[in-house]
């Protein structure tokens, strides 16, 4: 078997949580498995590679560019995957991506035919913004979450451990009412349930190639893509005496660019933030939105002394004062840390331009 699969979504709606879940409980039950993460971001080794492999799944990464437009350097690693005896690869998209199903499915259909077998186009999505949806409260955000979601043959209806089994069947039947055309599933990457429905969608389904009506030069559309700013930052930092909360310190930038981007009316889909240290010790922060909490999804076991930090952020925000928040953010709590830093990367662009 040669199943691939892409995996859309929304910033934050799990994707990468989801395809570790995933890729794991394949190798555990059907045979070898792995994980591609797609970031736009320049260089080697970017946040949810980094995690995954901290994490010990099998995984890599394809940076720079969209995977709907390097054919080449996708199905060499694909073939690469295969060769080794994976049956199934995913791989997603960056998070506010949509035309993968044209781009990527039904490009390597034309140009590689028969070679991959295609499992149903998945598209995650947690609960808040299926909310938000329903209740058509979405904004701008909106559009890209429906251009999203009318690409689905799977729809994967995830953090359903935030709500309870009737709330989640209840936005899972309205999901399906709305996405005729796709199946609706609910997991949680975060406690594994239904994880196992979906390796079997992987396994058994099999994508429609059809060809949404979703107008890609919508202005909508493009507004809302046109106002997300993307940041990398990658960093060393060591405490000039004694040790320090690694997780406290992400968790004290988080809430320092939370207060900012909220201050000055701004939104920051998914703000993520990963350290770890020397001896493979790590902890994760994300924050994905400025109304919602600081989320610490992975705590330091023990006292840093060094770590390396990778912070990644998508927001709709001018790029220059994203950059001037962060840096302020990154600033204030390395002082109160008594951190040192070296900074190795800094990049950051609008996606409109
Ligand atoms: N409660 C809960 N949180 C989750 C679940 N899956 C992912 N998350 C959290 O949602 C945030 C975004 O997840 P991530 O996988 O990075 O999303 P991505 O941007 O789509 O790749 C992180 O804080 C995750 O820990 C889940 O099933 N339940
Ligand atoms: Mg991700």
């Amino acid at each position: 078997m040669k199943i691939f699969a892409v995996f859309s979504g929304f910033l934050g709606s799990g994707k990468t949580t989801t395809m570790m879940a995933l890729t794991k409980l394949y190798a555990e039950k059907y045979g070898k498995a792995a994980m591609i993460s797609n970031d736009l971001g320049e260089g080697v080794t970017l946040a949810d590679h980094r995690l995954a492999s901290l994490s010990g799944v099998n995984s890599s990464e394809i940076t720079d560019e969209c995977i709907c437009f390097c054919h080449d350097v996708l199905t060499a690693r694909l073939n690469g995957y295969y060769d080794d005896g994976c049956q199934l690869v995913v791989s997603d998209i960056p998070g506010f991506g949509v035309g993968a199903l044209e781009h990527v499915y039904h490009g390597l259909i034309r140009d590689y035919p028969g070679q991959y077998e295609l499992a149903p186009f998945t598209v995650l999505i947690e609960p808040r913004n299926a909310e938000l949806l329903r209740l058509e409260a979405g904004g701008d955000m909106a559009h890209i979450l429906r251009a999203q979601l009318m690409e689905a043959d799977l729809i994967v209806l995830n953090k359903c451990d935030l709500l309870s089994p009737a709330e989640a069947e209840q936005l899972r039947g309205w999901l399906a009412e709305q996405y005729p055309d796709a199946e609706v599933i609910r997991i949680s990457a975060a406690t594994g349930e239904g994880v196992e429905e979906l390796a079997c969608a992987m396994r058994t389904g099999r994508a429609s190639l059809r060809h949404p009506a979703i107008d890609y030069d919508d202005s909508d559309l493009q507004n809302a893509m046109d106002q997300l700013t993307e940041y990398y930052l990658q960093y060393h930092a060591t405490v000039c005496c004694s040790d320090f909360d690694g997780t406290e310190y992400l968790a004290d930038v988080a809430r320092a660019v939370q207060a900012d981007m909220k201050a000055d009316g701004h939104e920051i889909p998914h703000l993520k933030l990963l350290a770890w240290g020397p001896e493979g010790d790590f902890g994760k922060v994300d924050l994905l939105g400025v109304d919602r909490p600081v989320e610490i999804t992975r705590r330091f076991d023990r006292p840093c002394t060094e770590i390396a930090v990778v912070i990644n952020a998508n927001a709709s925000c001018p790029a220059a004062r994203l950059d001037a928040i962060l840096t302020e953010a990154v600033d204030a709590a390395s002082q109160k840390h008594q951190l040192e830093l070296l900074i190795f990367k800094k990049e950051f662009f609008n996606l409109g331009e």
